[in-house]
Order: C-alpha cells, then structure tokens, then sequence
C-alpha cells in the first residue's frame, strides 16, 4: 500500500487486523507531510506550486500552545539571569522537529548547562508571576545514566508537553528543563501553585506515566520558594511520585 492510501481515512469498520494500518501520531519524527505530490514528467507550473504550497501550509499540526526553547549557558561569571538566551518559539508539530533536530542533545552539552522549553508567555525563572507560587518535580540521574538515558526521558518530557498530555491540569504546568551536572542531571518540569496539592500529585504520576519512568527511579517535588531560600542546604522534598 502506498504511503498516501495509507493517509487515507477509512470510515468502515468491517477491516481485518491484517489491513489495518494505524495512524502514525504526528508528533513521531518520520512522519512525513500528508500532502500527496503526484509524480509527472514535466516539471510543476508555477499555479500548481503555489496551490501545493498552501496546501502544504493547511496541514501543519498547530500545538495547543506555543513553547520557547531556552538555553543556559555555564559562566560563572556572569549573573545566573544574564547566562539564560531564548532560542526560538514553536507552534506547530513541524516547528518542534525542525527546532529539536538542530539543537545538540542534552547528552553532549558542557556541564553546568541547560535547556529550557517553557510556555511562551512564561520565563523559565523563579521570578516570573507564574512560577512565584510553583514547583518543580525533578528526576535525578546518575553520570552513567548520562549516554544511555538522559535523551531519552528529555525527548519524552519534551513531547508531554508539547502533545498536550496533562489533560485537564495542562495550565498547572508551566515548563521543562534538563540540567548537565557533573554531580548528576536532572530533569525537572515546573507547575504553578504547589500548594494545589491533588494537582500536584497528579502531574508528577503523569509525568511518570508518559516520560515512561520505571518505577525505581525516584521523583521528588520542591518548592522553587525553598529552592531560593535554600543557601547551600538541601531544599526540603513536599511530594514523592
Ligand atoms: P540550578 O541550576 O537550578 O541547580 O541552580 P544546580 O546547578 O543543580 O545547583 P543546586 O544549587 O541546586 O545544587 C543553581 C543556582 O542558579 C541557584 O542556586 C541560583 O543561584 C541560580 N538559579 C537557578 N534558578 C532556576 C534560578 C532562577 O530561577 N532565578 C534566579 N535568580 N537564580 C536562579
């Protein structure tokens, strides 16, 4: 079958397993553009281009919302604001690849660094309002786990964010942020108000469900509050997931 009978939708509900094909989400990267583009001998004319363009256009997959890309460079001697640069926005499944494709893996960043995707109207900083009253729940890995996990559970936090998967607490949940540490990474998604208990619990049992945490590898929840007033000492943990 070919790739665009495959695109094809099929209202009947009498196939067997053996003709089924199931969709591939458009958040997988092999996804190609559903438009079809017939193959002829002579080259397009400019109408037809034009029409397959828009086309082309009309089938982007917008995203629930729009996400910034931040990074974090590590100079000590500048100020922790200062070493933070907004890379890019997507809103669009195609924008997303397109950004992520280009960016070196979190794996391979120099130590100290970070990436950062946040919604668009929310800095990936304490300070900002929607964080004030927030939180982070962070998975802690080891530096062996670097090479054959840390991509892994970013790529798929990444993507729980952007295909929308926190349901009805998805404005509870503000962004990401892996962290390259020589004493060990993390990966953290901060929400809004940890003081909101129930949803708290849940976003950290949903992260683990769609980032595919095994259950032996411990989630933590802090307040950004006692991150800030922490000074050195270990910030006190409010939920385990
Ligand atoms: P970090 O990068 O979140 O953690 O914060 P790291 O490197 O694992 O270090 P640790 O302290 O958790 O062991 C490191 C430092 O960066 C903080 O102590 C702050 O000085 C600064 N910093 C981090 N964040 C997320 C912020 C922020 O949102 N605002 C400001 N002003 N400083 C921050």
């Amino acid at each position: 079958m070919s790739t665009s009978e495959n695109n094809k939708l099929d209202t009947t509900d009498n196939q067997s397993d053996e003709t089924y094909t199931t969709p591939r989400s458009p958040l997988s990267p092999e996804e190609k553009s559903p438009v079809a583009i017939e193959q002829k001998d002579t080259p397009p004319t400019i109408n037809e281009m034009t029409t397959l363009m828009q086309s082309s256009n009309d089938l982007t997959f917008p995203l629930e919302d729009s996400w910034s890309f931040w990074f974090f460079k590590n100079d000590r001697q500048a100020d922790w604001k200062d070493n933070l640069v907004q890379i890019t926005t997507v809103s669009t499944v195609e924008s997303f690849w397109s950004v992520y494709n280009h960016l070196q893996v979190a794996s391979r960043l120099v130590q100290g660094c970070d990436y950062f995707l946040f919604k668009t109207h929310i800095q990936p900083m304490w300070e900002d309002r929607y964080n004030r009253s927030g939180g982070r729940w962070s998975l802690n890995l080891n530096k062996s786990q670097r090479v054959s996990e840390l991509d892994k559970y970013w790529l798929y936090t990444l993507l729980s964010l952007i295909g929308d998967q926190y349901t009805e607490d998805a404005q509870h949940v503000n962004g990401c942020v892996v962290s390259v540490r020589s004493k060990g990474d993390r990966i953290s998604l901060w929400t809004k108000d940890w003081r909101n208990a129930d949803v708290t619990k849940r976003i950290g049992n949903r992260f683990r469900e769609v980032a595919e945490i095994p259950r032996n590898l411990p989630l933590i929840f802090e307040s950004h509050e006692d991150q800030e007033s922490k000074r050195g000492a270990t910030s006190k943990i409010l939920f385990r997931a």
